[in-house]
């Protein structure tokens, strides 16, 4: 049976140990302050902090082109059969699509590009998960049915400290900020159909947090649960909800992950995340 190899972009922030134990390639995406920066090999994650702190002007971020994708897709056509190549959501980057159109241009290895529709720890789940398979020998579409499975459970509510963020970038309406400062409100915030929307509008973080780990017990409370709490720079407070997690609930299983540096850009500073699915 041919190899299949598997690659995500690097806003999985999956950690080295991650991506070596399960042979995931990583195509990065950028940051701009002044010039363009590589995330996570050219700048990490708390570098990235400090300088959007002191730095002037916000930065902006940059998509891998479509001949880095090619590039990519051809070195690993040298060894496999196959490549499934995990994105995240079309719905607030052009990734997926450029993924999909190297997919088309590449003739020697067959690549098949998956649109998370998410992005971060829970893109990773996926990339992690199809890894695994792919070492027991299943197939390409054996892999994409197991994955619809994680699709079915998946969660992630994540609260930002400061919304202009993301009204800056484009990745949510006006309107919606508008709500959200004005009365101040913590909107937790999710996914739905591919773009970011307010899940439900809370005074505080505080309220914030309870009511997402509520959720989570509500699922853990029914059988093993995948979690992730996801942190921009906020490391303590991260461990601080992991741990209480941790405590309750002996059949979670709960590490920490990051907002690097892209998604920090749209997301902001001290931003925190909880993801999960059932397993
Ligand atoms: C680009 O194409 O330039 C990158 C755009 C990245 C937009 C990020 C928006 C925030 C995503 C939050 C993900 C939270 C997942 C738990």
């Amino acid at each position: 049976m041919g190899k299949i190899s598997i690659v995500t972009d690097s806003t999985a922030y999956l950690d080295e140990q991650t991506l070596a134990e399960n042979d995931i390639s990583v195509i990065p995406l950028s940051v701009v302050f002044d010039q363009e920066t590589i995330e996570e090999t050219e700048i990490g994650t708390e570098a990235f902090y400090d300088k959007m702190r002191e730095h002037e002007k916000l930065p902006t971020t940059s998509q891998p082109s479509l001949g880095e994708f090619i590039n990519l897709y051809e070195k690993l056509g040298e060894t496999s059969d196959s490549i499934i190549s995990f994105h995240l959501s079309s719905g607030i980057s052009g990734t997926f699509e450029t993924a999909v159109a190297a997919a088309r241009s590449v003739e020697e290895v067959n690549v098949y590009p998956f649109d998370s529709e998410i992005s971060c720890s829970p893109q990773g789940y996926y990339a992690v998960e199809a890894a695994k398979l792919a070492r027991e020998g299943k197939t390409v579409d054996e892999i994409f049915e197991a994955l619809t499975s994680i699709r079915d459970t998946l969660a992630a509510y994540f609260i930002v400290a400061d919304l202009n963020h993301l009204h800056r970038g484009g990745r949510m309406s006006g309107a919606q900020k508008f709500l959200g400062s004005a009365l101040q409100i913590k909107p937790i915030l999710h996914f739905e159909d591919k773009v970011i929307v307010p899940f439900e509008k809370v005074r505080t973080e505080k309220k914030a947090i309870k009511r997402v780990m509520e959720l989570l017990e509500q699922d853990a409370e029914e059988g093993p649960v995948r979690a992730t709490v996801v942190h921009a720079n906020v490391p303590d407070k991260a461990e601080e909800i992991r741990s209480a997690l941790e405590k309750k609930y002996d059949n979670l299983e709960i590490d920490l992950s990051v907002f690097g540096p892209v998604i920090g850009t749209h997301l902001g500073e001290k931003a925190l995340g909880i993801t999960w699915y059932k397993k």
